[in-house]
């Protein structure tokens, strides 16, 4: 695979994060740039990761995006500590904000699969973003947990449903209640992850490869797969749990695809050259 540095259209450098697209795969690659701190995100990180994100779902092009962390220690470990304050997360602005949540929904909502590539810690507010991807790749020295009840946090929000949906309602209280940390074997075995590619050699930045690898023989199995049918198949997925926004998503999906009937098109039309509209061709099916 060649990756190539992308940006979208307000063509602003990235400092956070590195976008990347693969040339002539349909693969974008959405990398989380502050490996000194483990890769966690301040609110800056999470406005260039919904730019990233926004440009990759209006790219026709691509049919899936790969969310990971610069280097082999981390995914990501949640929330800047450092950057917290009695309102959120505040960088350059003196109030602070959750704006992670907003990139929750918007992996969530967005009509194109994201795949999670996790080496090293997934943690706290990391976890979650992990768990919105609709796939996670991990490699064996992945590390899953949340941390929020004892450094003063928690996501009520995704964060716990769909962690409760994954794992179940007793293990999700379980990683709750005690802040454990889980091995990526053992994050398998709770369907916390879709598959650990094994790298017991794993320490150079090469042998990060195989994660890689390993993560596109996935996109590009997905690829060759009807794209509308990928798309409805995840606002489905998720519909029942999104309750009306699900719905929404799901219903959108719909609409999208009777605009391009040969019935929709006759509604419009008829408005367009004011008739009344002729819908007697077209059948009632059981
Ligand atoms: C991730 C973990 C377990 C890694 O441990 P280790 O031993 O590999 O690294 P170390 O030495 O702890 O970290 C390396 C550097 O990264 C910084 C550290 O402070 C350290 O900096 P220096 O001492 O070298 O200057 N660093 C790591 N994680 C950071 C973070 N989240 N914020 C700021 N600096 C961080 C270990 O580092 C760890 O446990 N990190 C904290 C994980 C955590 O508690 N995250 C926040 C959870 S709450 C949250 O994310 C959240 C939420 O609950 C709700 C909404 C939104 C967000």
């Amino acid at each position: 695979v060649v990756w190539r540095i992308a940006c979208d259209e307000s063509g602003k450098e990235f400092t956070d994060i590195i976008y990347e697209k693969a040339v002539g795969e349909g693969i974008a690659k959405i990398t989380i740039n502050r490996p000194e701190r483990r890769n966690a995100f301040r609110p800056q990180t999470i406005k260039e990761l919904i730019r990233a994100f926004n440009d990759a779902r209006d790219d026709s092009s691509v049919g899936v995006i790969i969310l990971t962390g610069k280097g082999t220690k981390a995914f990501c470990s949640g929330g800047d500590q450092a950057l917290r304050t009695k309102d959120g997360y505040a960088d350059y602005e003196d109030f602070g904000r959750l704006n992670v949540l907003d990139l929750q929904v918007q992996i969530r909502r967005l009509p194109k699969p994201v795949i999670a590539m996790v080496a090293g810690y997934a943690i706290g507010g990391g976890h979650i973003l992990h768990m919105v991807c609709d796939l996670t790749i991990a490699a064996d020295n992945a590390i899953f947990g949340q941390t929020g009840p004892k450094v003063g946090s928690f996501d009520a929000g995704y964060g716990s449903s769909i962690m409760s949906r994954l794992v179940g309602p007793k293990k999700a209280r379980e990683m709750w209640f005690l802040t454990r940390f889980y091995t990526a074997a053992e994050a398998d075995k709770m369907g916390l992850v879709n598959t650990v590619v094994s790298m017991f050699y794993f320490l150079s930045d090469f042998q990060q490869e195989n994660l890689e690898r390993e993560t596109i023989k996935w996109c590009r199995e997905i690829l060759r797969n009807s794209p509308t049918a990928i798309r409805v198949l995840k606002s489905a997925l998720n519909a029942v749990d999104d309750g009306h926004a699900g719905l929404q998503e799901l219903g959108g999906n719909a609409t999208l695809i009777y605009y391009g009937t040969e019935e929709g098109n006759e509604g419009k039309t008829a408005y367009v050259e004011r008739r009344r509209p002729d819908f007697s061709k077209f059948p009632r099916r059981p």
